[in-house]
């Protein structure tokens, strides 16, 4: 399981019980039914239609078909054009330490490595001094945890965009993206899988400060990624690898019932 550090309180992690992540599942569900305007439809008698349904994954076949919809209208190209809200940086304060999987024992940032791979390419180890030299960004933006709170946080890092544009990666040699990228903690227990385009928007942080700060550790030092388009599940800390491919990728909540995109 995960392995928080023991000088720290321990954090409560996201719903790793099967009801209570069935429940959410429905209330996303419910939203995203309401966000595909076929809510019209409703009404008492047409809830009781839909909770009579066969059902595909706990979830009844109508609904699960709209989210199909929902995915497919703003997983894509709706991410990459529009920015999220930024703050003044005296909003920002320290958000709720939220899910420990993959918090490795070793974050020493001098020996911390990030590995990025590709199909028909040898992985490229970097160390977080390769970051230097990329230009710096700081963002006041809200962390949105799909559990129902958020927080503004001033964030700092590298743009993931600038990055791999600086060092080649993530194109076939003709020059298009990969359509996904997966990424993971050291040792795999938590990783996400996210589109390219959201991966290039220009708020996606390959990010080490916070606040002001070094990241601290249970936000996910010495690396996290910071991704505006998407709720906090989707902010992945303790990055190590980043992996470029042609399939959807797997990934940590998406297998227990969230949204693949979690898109905002
Ligand atoms: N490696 C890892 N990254 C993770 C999680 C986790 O459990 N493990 N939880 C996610 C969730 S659900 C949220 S809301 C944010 C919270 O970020 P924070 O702890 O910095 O507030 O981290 C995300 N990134
Ligand atoms: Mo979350």
């Amino acid at each position: 399981m995960s392995t928080p550090n023991p000088s720290l309180p321990p954090v409560p992690p996201e719903p790793a019980d099967k009801d209570i992540a069935r429940q959410q599942m429905w209330r996303m569900t419910r939203r995203g039914f309401v966000r595909g305007a076929v809510a019209a439809s409703g009404g008492g008698l047409g809830w009781w239609w839909l909770q009579s349904r066969s059902t595909d994954n706990g979830i009844p076949w109508p609904l699960r078909a709209i989210h199909r919809l929902n995915e497919r209208l703003w997983g894509g190209a709706y991410s990459q054009g529009r920015l999220a809200p930024e703050f003044p940086p005296a909003m920002a304060a320290e958000p709720k330490p939220n899910g420990v999987y993959g918090w490795p024992d070793d974050t020493d940032p001098a020996t911390w490595t990030l590995t990025v791979s590709q199909p028909e390419a040898v992985g490229r180890v970097f160390r977080l001094a390769h970051l230097v030299g990329h230009p710096r960004v700081e963002m006041t933006t809200e962390l949105k945890c799909i559990e129902g709170w958020s927080q503004v946080v001033t964030w700092g890092g590298v743009r993931l965009a600038d990055f791999l544009t600086a060092q080649g990666l993530g194109q076939r040699p003709g020059g298009d993206w990969y359509p996904y990228l997966s990424l993971s903690t050291p040792d795999s227990k938590y990783y996400v899988g996210i589109d390219i385009a959201s991966a290039l928007h220009p708020q996606t942080l390959l990010c080490d400060r916070m606040n002001g700060e070094p990241l601290p550790g249970k936000h996910g030092a010495p690396l996290r990624l910071v991704i505006t388009v998407k709720y906090g599940i989707k902010n992945i800390k303790w990055l190590s690898t980043i992996r470029f491919q042609d399939e959807r990728p797997a990934d940590y909540w998406a297998e227990r019932g969230y949204d693949w995109y979690s898109g905002l």
